[in-house]
């Protein structure tokens, strides 16, 4: 009896391990490399000629192979769960590309002052990324993380007396994330400011960019701000 486990359990590990191997041995354009090892080198593991695995979009859906190995998408087949909208186009609004049911991923963003970027996760993967412009020295940004408590398409500030469009007010010291400012003479902030840390304190992104993040993000969701 004893005698009979002991060879499950061994076939059981056998099993295991094996698959094991196979896995990482899975070379899927049989160029000689295996996937793994590609995508650990920056090479498309779909594409036999050698390109950066986030230039090579194999079937064509606007994922890249890199998303596509890391979302675990078809990358010869443009819509994986065959539902009507491609693997790119559900990734972008945070639906799940291999499965018809329309439960939203999880989303957050992170910005990072010292590179003046916000980043924005899908699934804990890093998606887009923005350049953003936060508080200059007299008046810098803080640290940490804050809670959303409002959104306003196009607020006013009466400190300053300039729009900013596409407000995501943070539970910190009446600061936000919004689009690049304008004033009521139609004056905008040039995009060259993004990038810099000029603002009085807010998180500014660019044209597109502020909408984007906007539009993904709800009351109640956390914002983290790292130095
Ligand atoms: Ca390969
Ligand atoms: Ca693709
Ligand atoms: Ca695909
Ligand atoms: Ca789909």
């Amino acid at each position: 009896m004893t005698k009979k486990i002991t060879t499950i359990i061994f076939v059981l590990l056998s099993v295991f391990l094996f698959s094991n191997i196979v896995l990482a041995e899975i070379d899927t354009d049989g160029d000689g490399y295996s996937d793994e090892i590609e995508i650990k080198m920056g090479y498309s593991p779909y594409n036999k000629q050698p390109i950066r695995a986030n230039s090579s979009d194999v079937d064509g859906d606007g994922l890249s192979d890199y998303f596509e190995y890391v979302f675990k998408t078809n990358p010869f087949v443009a819509d994986s769960d065959n539902d009507g909208y491609n693997d790119f186009l559900e990734i972008d609004n945070a639906f799940d590309p291999n499965s018809e049911i329309k439960d939203k991923l999880p989303v957050r963003v992170e910005i990072n002052l010292s590179e003046q970027t916000l980043s924005f996760f899908v699934a804990e993967i890093k998606w887009r990324e923005f350049k953003v412009s936060t508080g200059k020295k007299s008046m810098p940004t803080p640290t940490g993380s804050f809670k959303i408590i409002n959104k306003i398409e196009k607020a006013w500030s009466r400190a300053y007396g300039l729009w900013m469009p596409f407000w995501l007010g943070l539970e910190r010291g009446g600061i936000g994330i919004h689009e690049l400012p304008f004033w009521p003479s139609g004056y905008r902030e040039g995009e060259d400011h993004l990038g810099q840390a000029v603002s009085h304190g807010c998180i500014r992104l660019g044209i597109g960019a502020a909408e984007y993040v906007y539009n993904h993000l709800q009351v109640g969701d956390v914002v983290k701000i790292l130095p």
